[in-house]
């Protein structure tokens, strides 16, 4: 019986989590939520709160500092995906973005001896890409387009990993409508919810009044969960998963959800 409980778990465990402190100028990041302006003290707390959740979990936590140049620079999930064997420097979609990813190289040579890029006039953001086992899921959004997943297909299979695409059309990235959850689990909502792709995971459908809540991470068997989103939080907790909630409203205010927020691996 154990030995069956253990072949089924997750092989997935994640060691490191880099995240990079809010500027003050995030007031000015890209938003369509219409829920007004971050605080940034306020989001200030909030981040070492999500440092702590992420401590809990056993993760060591790399903390670069703000970069007052880029306002959205706080999602360092965008300007990079780390996978088991490389990690890839994107080339986000978003103008103001772009060069997010030239201070993230140096920090990421320290933990990878292989670091790959994405290049024009291919573009790609890390919120579109979703791990599950050695397979990655690259949505095809505003802001990551078929040249960049073409490409990032193809550093995929030299490490002997695979991608394909899914096509969006409600959310801004893939993954603010999913969370995979290990063990074949899959947290969705909206669009998500009958796309074929997504058939042979076991669903677990998120309301569409806390669609927002789709976007929380597993780490090490702990869900992180945006807190206020009751009806997922159990949902999660009923499938036997440890919760943690992390209030991140003051990034949800810039279209940022909790897995934007680090770099895990
Ligand atoms: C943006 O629009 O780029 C930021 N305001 C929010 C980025 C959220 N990142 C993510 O979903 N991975």
């Amino acid at each position: 019986m154990l030995l069956a409980i253990i072949i089924f778990r997750s092989e997935t465990m994640f060691t490191y989590a880099i995240v990079r402190t809010p500027c003050r100028a995030m007031v000015n990041g890209i938003s369509n939520a219409n829920l007004g302006l971050p605080d940034y003290q306020k989001a200030l707390c909030q981040h070492l709160d999500y440092i702590e959740a992420l401590k809990e979990c056993g993760l060591r936590v790399t903390i670069l500092p703000a970069d007052e140049e880029f306002p959205d620079s706080t999602f360092v999930e965008d300007p990079a995906v780390v996978t088991r064997s490389c990690a890839i420097i994107t080339n986000p979609g978003a103008p103001t973005r772009t060069l997010e990813t030239r201070s993230l190289v140096a920090t990421l040579r320290e933990f990878y001896t292989d670091v790959e890029s994405i290049s024009a006039p291919g573009t790609l953001e890390g919120g579109d890409v979703m791990m599950t086992g050695d397979h990655f899921y690259i949505g095809l959004s505003e802001r990551t387009n078929q040249a960049a997943a073409d490409q990032f297909i193809a550093i995929l299979e030299k490490y002997g990993m695979r991608g394909s695409v899914v096509a969006l059309s409600e959310v801004l990235h893939l993954k603010t409508g999913l969370g995979y959850l290990e063990d074949n689990n899959l947290l969705a909502c909206g669009e998500f919810l009958l796309k074929p792709e997504f058939q042979q995971f076991n669903i677990l459908a998120v309301d569409p009044d806390e669609a927002y809540a789709a976007n929380s991470v597993w780490i090490n068997g702990t869900v992180l969960v945006p807190a206020g989103f009751p009806k997922t939080s159990a949902l999660i907790a009923s499938a036997g998963y440890r919760v943690r909630e992390v209030d991140v409203s003051e990034f949800q205010k810039l279209d940022g959800g909790l897995s934007c927020l680090s770099l895990r691996f």
